[in-house]
Protein backbone atom coordinates (compact mmCIF):
# COMPACT_ATOMS: atom_id res chain seq x y z
CA UNK A 1 0.00 0.00 0.00
CA UNK A 2 0.94 3.59 -0.81
CA UNK A 3 -0.24 5.91 1.75
CA UNK A 4 0.02 9.99 1.54
CA UNK A 5 -0.83 12.77 3.61
CA UNK A 6 -1.75 16.00 2.03
CA UNK A 7 -0.89 18.40 4.62
CA UNK A 8 -1.71 22.37 4.98
CA UNK A 9 -3.71 25.20 6.94
CA UNK A 10 -7.38 25.71 5.69
CA UNK A 11 -7.63 26.77 2.23
CA UNK A 12 -4.33 25.65 1.42
CA UNK A 13 -5.63 23.32 -1.37
CA UNK A 14 -5.74 19.99 0.27
CA UNK A 15 -8.91 19.29 -1.60
CA UNK A 16 -8.51 20.84 -4.57
CA UNK A 17 -5.26 18.96 -5.28
CA UNK A 18 -7.06 15.74 -3.91
CA UNK A 19 -9.41 15.50 -6.51
CA UNK A 20 -6.30 15.05 -9.08
CA UNK A 21 -3.89 12.99 -6.91
CA UNK A 22 -6.66 10.34 -6.56
CA UNK A 23 -6.57 9.87 -10.09
CA UNK A 24 -2.89 10.11 -11.18
CA UNK A 25 -2.29 7.49 -8.07
CA UNK A 26 -5.28 5.51 -7.57
CA UNK A 27 -5.91 6.08 -4.68
CA UNK A 28 -9.04 5.84 -1.96
CA UNK A 29 -9.89 9.46 -1.23
CA UNK A 30 -10.06 9.93 2.78
CA UNK A 31 -11.50 13.49 3.17
CA UNK A 32 -12.70 14.02 7.29
CA UNK A 33 -14.61 17.22 5.99
CA UNK A 34 -16.25 15.88 3.46
CA UNK A 35 -17.14 12.81 5.86
CA UNK A 36 -18.23 15.41 8.36
CA UNK A 37 -19.99 17.78 5.71
CA UNK A 38 -21.65 14.31 4.75
CA UNK A 39 -22.79 13.38 8.34
CA UNK A 40 -24.01 16.66 8.93
CA UNK A 41 -26.33 16.51 5.31
CA UNK A 42 -28.07 13.24 6.48
CA UNK A 43 -28.84 14.76 9.81
CA UNK A 44 -27.12 12.28 12.09
CA UNK A 45 -26.37 12.34 15.85
CA UNK A 46 -22.56 12.33 14.67
CA UNK A 47 -23.08 15.73 12.03
CA UNK A 48 -25.03 17.62 14.72
CA UNK A 49 -22.61 17.23 17.27
CA UNK A 50 -19.82 18.01 14.22
CA UNK A 51 -21.29 20.76 12.83
CA UNK A 52 -21.58 22.72 16.39
CA UNK A 53 -17.77 22.83 16.23
CA UNK A 54 -17.48 23.41 12.33
CA UNK A 55 -19.74 26.43 12.54
CA UNK A 56 -17.98 27.86 15.23
CA UNK A 57 -14.20 26.90 12.91
CA UNK A 58 -13.22 25.00 15.83
CA UNK A 59 -11.72 20.76 15.46
CA UNK A 60 -14.35 18.51 16.06
CA UNK A 61 -13.27 16.08 18.91
CA UNK A 62 -10.57 13.41 18.23
CA UNK A 63 -12.45 10.56 19.15
CA UNK A 64 -15.12 11.64 16.39
CA UNK A 65 -12.69 11.49 13.24
CA UNK A 66 -10.42 8.80 14.67
CA UNK A 67 -13.92 6.51 14.69
CA UNK A 68 -15.04 7.86 10.56
CA UNK A 69 -11.43 7.08 9.57
CA UNK A 70 -11.23 3.32 11.29
CA UNK A 71 -14.15 2.63 9.63
CA UNK A 72 -13.13 3.79 6.74
CA UNK A 73 -10.07 2.05 6.55
CA UNK A 74 -12.15 -1.20 7.21
CA UNK A 75 -14.58 -0.35 4.51
CA UNK A 76 -11.45 -0.15 1.83
CA UNK A 77 -10.38 -3.25 2.35
CA UNK A 78 -9.07 -3.68 -0.97
CA UNK A 79 -7.70 -0.23 -1.41
CA UNK A 80 -4.28 0.53 -3.26
CA UNK A 81 -3.88 3.41 -1.13
CA UNK A 82 -5.18 5.91 1.09
CA UNK A 83 -4.52 9.86 -0.05
CA UNK A 84 -5.72 11.26 3.76
CA UNK A 85 -6.81 14.92 3.50
CA UNK A 86 -7.66 17.26 6.42
CA UNK A 87 -6.55 14.32 8.88
CA UNK A 88 -4.67 13.81 11.18
CA UNK A 89 -5.38 17.36 12.46
CA UNK A 90 -3.66 16.89 15.79
CA UNK A 91 -0.80 15.09 17.71
CA UNK A 92 -3.31 12.61 19.17
CA UNK A 93 -5.01 11.72 15.61
CA UNK A 94 -1.23 11.31 14.11
CA UNK A 95 -0.91 8.55 16.96
CA UNK A 96 -3.99 7.34 15.89
CA UNK A 97 -3.45 6.85 12.71
CA UNK A 98 0.24 5.59 12.56
CA UNK A 99 -1.44 2.57 14.86
CA UNK A 100 -4.48 2.07 12.98
CA UNK A 101 -1.65 1.73 9.51
CA UNK A 102 0.82 -0.84 11.49
CA UNK A 103 -2.06 -2.98 12.22
CA UNK A 104 -2.58 -3.15 8.51
CA UNK A 105 0.84 -3.31 8.29
CA UNK A 106 1.68 -0.43 6.37
CA UNK A 107 2.65 3.56 7.13
CA UNK A 108 2.47 6.74 5.57
CA UNK A 109 5.10 7.33 2.91
CA UNK A 110 4.82 11.08 2.90
CA UNK A 111 3.70 14.03 4.41
CA UNK A 112 2.98 16.81 1.76
CA UNK A 113 2.41 19.82 3.32
CA UNK A 114 1.23 22.79 1.27
CA UNK A 115 2.44 26.54 2.57
CA UNK A 116 0.39 29.22 1.59
CA UNK A 117 0.27 33.03 3.38
CA UNK A 118 -2.40 33.62 5.67
CA UNK A 119 -3.48 36.63 3.39
CA UNK A 120 -4.19 34.13 0.70
CA UNK A 121 -5.90 31.74 3.00
CA UNK A 122 -8.55 33.97 4.02
CA UNK A 123 -8.80 35.60 0.32
CA UNK A 124 -9.76 31.90 -0.90
CA UNK A 125 -12.06 30.87 1.81
CA UNK A 126 -14.06 34.04 1.72
CA UNK A 127 -14.11 33.32 -2.65
CA UNK A 128 -15.02 29.91 -2.06
CA UNK A 129 -17.92 30.88 0.71
CA UNK A 130 -19.83 32.87 -2.02
CA UNK A 131 -20.56 30.20 -3.94
CA UNK A 132 -20.14 26.66 -1.81
CA UNK A 133 -22.72 27.41 1.02
CA UNK A 134 -20.75 26.25 3.78
CA UNK A 135 -21.00 28.53 6.47
CA UNK A 136 -17.60 27.91 7.90
CA UNK A 137 -16.32 30.17 4.58
CA UNK A 138 -18.51 33.19 5.36
CA UNK A 139 -17.92 34.68 8.36
CA UNK A 140 -14.12 36.36 8.78
CA UNK A 141 -13.88 35.70 12.27
CA UNK A 142 -14.41 31.54 11.60
CA UNK A 143 -11.62 31.66 9.27
CA UNK A 144 -9.67 33.59 11.67
CA UNK A 145 -10.25 31.10 14.13
CA UNK A 146 -9.94 27.87 11.93
CA UNK A 147 -6.65 29.32 11.16
CA UNK A 148 -6.01 29.09 14.91
CA UNK A 149 -6.89 26.72 15.29
CA UNK A 150 -4.49 25.30 12.95
CA UNK A 151 -1.68 27.19 14.14
CA UNK A 152 -2.02 25.85 18.01
CA UNK A 153 -3.09 22.13 17.18
CA UNK A 154 -2.40 21.14 13.73
CA UNK A 155 1.09 22.43 12.63
CA UNK A 156 2.32 19.65 15.04
CA UNK A 157 1.78 17.33 13.13
CA UNK A 158 4.46 18.11 10.49
CA UNK A 159 6.88 17.94 13.70
CA UNK A 160 5.35 14.28 14.27
CA UNK A 161 6.08 13.00 10.91
CA UNK A 162 9.25 15.30 10.58
CA UNK A 163 10.63 13.47 13.06
CA UNK A 164 10.59 10.45 10.43
CA UNK A 165 11.98 12.19 8.24
CA UNK A 166 8.42 11.63 6.22
CA UNK A 167 7.71 15.71 5.76
CA UNK A 168 7.89 17.20 2.17
CA UNK A 169 7.26 21.09 1.89
CA UNK A 170 5.50 22.20 -1.25
CA UNK A 171 4.60 25.89 -2.89
CA UNK A 172 0.94 26.34 -2.02
CA UNK A 173 0.43 29.38 -3.76
CA UNK A 174 0.50 29.79 -7.96
CA UNK A 175 -1.86 27.70 -10.61
CA UNK A 176 -3.74 24.58 -9.38
CA UNK A 177 -1.72 22.83 -12.27
CA UNK A 178 1.30 24.06 -11.13
CA UNK A 179 0.88 23.01 -7.83
CA UNK A 180 -0.39 19.66 -8.86
CA UNK A 181 3.35 19.00 -10.95
CA UNK A 182 5.56 19.67 -8.08
CA UNK A 183 3.54 17.45 -5.38
CA UNK A 184 3.69 14.65 -8.50
CA UNK A 185 7.94 15.56 -8.51
CA UNK A 186 7.89 14.62 -4.60
CA UNK A 187 5.72 11.68 -5.07
CA UNK A 188 7.66 10.02 -7.85
CA UNK A 189 10.26 10.45 -5.43
CA UNK A 190 8.99 8.80 -2.84
CA UNK A 191 7.22 5.90 -4.73
CA UNK A 192 8.03 2.00 -4.29
CA UNK A 193 9.78 1.22 -7.87
P1 LIG B 1 -11.91 20.73 5.53
O1 LIG B 1 -13.09 20.20 4.80
O2 LIG B 1 -10.71 19.84 5.61
O3 LIG B 1 -11.62 22.09 4.77
P2 LIG B 1 -10.46 23.10 4.59
O4 LIG B 1 -9.22 22.71 5.33
O5 LIG B 1 -11.07 24.40 4.92
O6 LIG B 1 -10.23 23.18 3.04
P3 LIG B 1 -9.20 22.72 1.97
O7 LIG B 1 -7.79 23.03 2.36
O8 LIG B 1 -9.46 21.30 1.58
O9 LIG B 1 -9.75 23.66 0.80
P4 LIG B 1 -9.07 23.96 -0.57
O10 LIG B 1 -7.78 24.55 -0.18
O11 LIG B 1 -9.07 22.82 -1.50
O12 LIG B 1 -12.30 21.13 7.04
C1 LIG B 1 -13.46 21.82 7.40
C2 LIG B 1 -13.72 21.71 8.92
O13 LIG B 1 -14.03 20.34 9.27
C3 LIG B 1 -12.58 22.08 9.86
O14 LIG B 1 -12.52 23.48 10.11
C4 LIG B 1 -12.95 21.26 11.14
O15 LIG B 1 -13.93 21.90 11.91
C5 LIG B 1 -13.55 19.98 10.58
N1 LIG B 1 -12.55 18.89 10.46
C6 LIG B 1 -12.17 18.31 9.27
N2 LIG B 1 -11.25 17.35 9.50
C7 LIG B 1 -11.04 17.32 10.86
C8 LIG B 1 -10.17 16.56 11.70
N3 LIG B 1 -9.33 15.64 11.19
N4 LIG B 1 -10.21 16.81 13.04
C9 LIG B 1 -11.04 17.73 13.55
N5 LIG B 1 -11.87 18.49 12.80
C10 LIG B 1 -11.88 18.29 11.46
O16 LIG B 1 -9.95 25.09 -1.21
C11 LIG B 1 -10.05 26.39 -0.76
C12 LIG B 1 -10.37 27.33 -1.91
O17 LIG B 1 -9.14 27.72 -2.54
C13 LIG B 1 -11.24 26.73 -3.01
O18 LIG B 1 -12.21 27.66 -3.38
C14 LIG B 1 -10.28 26.47 -4.15
O19 LIG B 1 -10.88 26.60 -5.41
C15 LIG B 1 -9.23 27.56 -3.94
N6 LIG B 1 -7.91 27.20 -4.44
C16 LIG B 1 -7.29 26.00 -4.29
N7 LIG B 1 -6.08 26.03 -4.86
C17 LIG B 1 -5.90 27.32 -5.35
C18 LIG B 1 -4.84 27.97 -6.05
N8 LIG B 1 -3.70 27.36 -6.35
N9 LIG B 1 -5.00 29.27 -6.35
C19 LIG B 1 -6.16 29.93 -6.07
N10 LIG B 1 -7.20 29.35 -5.41
C20 LIG B 1 -7.07 28.06 -5.06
Amino acid sequence: MFNLILFGPPGSGKGTQSERLIDRYNLRHLATGNLLREEIMRQTKLGLEAKSYMDKGQLVPDAVVIGMINSALETYVDANGFLFDGFPRTVAQAEALDKLLEGKNTEIAAVLALEVSEEELMQRLLNRGKTSGRSDDTNEDVIRSRIIEYLNKTAAVAEHYAKAGKVVRVKGEGSIDQIFQSLCVEIEDKKPV
